[in-house]
């Protein structure tokens, strides 16, 4: 068995969580933020067998769309009292960031 942790932009998170639900998977959806923007991104967690994992990527792919962001990035957390100069940067944010790592255990109790 496998676990397939999706990041996925928040526009695109119900559509893919109900064409995963609709397909026979099971989700978990969770609110994240992404570490260089600071901003709302989605996590979707989807245990599925091996040979189903090619078939969830492919769902995610169709679903997700990458998209141009121009965004200020926010000043670091602990900076010393000099000038911070915010410049908009474009940054392309892409369909999904995708992990699949495997399941030792899988337990419902
Ligand atoms: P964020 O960290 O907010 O990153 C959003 C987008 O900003 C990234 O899109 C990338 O295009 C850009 N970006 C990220 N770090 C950058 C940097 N140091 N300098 C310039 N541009 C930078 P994606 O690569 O498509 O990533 C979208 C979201 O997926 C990320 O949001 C993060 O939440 C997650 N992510 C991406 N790679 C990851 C990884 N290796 N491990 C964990 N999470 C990851």
């Amino acid at each position: 068995m496998k676990l397939v942790i999706a990041i996925v932009q928040d526009d695109d998170a119900s559509k893919l969580v109900d064409k995963l639900m609709k397909t026979g998977y099971s989700v978990t959806k969770l609110a994240s933020t992404g570490g260089f923007l600071k901003s709302g991104n989605t996590t979707i967690l989807t245990g599925v067998k091996k040979e189903e994992v090619d078939n969830v990527i492919k769902i995610i792919e169709e679903l997700c769309s990458s998209r141009k962001m121009i965004t200020t990035p926010p000043p670091p957390v602990a900076w010393s009292s000099g000038v911070y100069m915010a410049y908009p940067v474009e940054v392309q944010v892409g369909g999904a960031t995708i992990f699949v790592v495997d399941i030792n255990r899988f337990e419902k109790v």
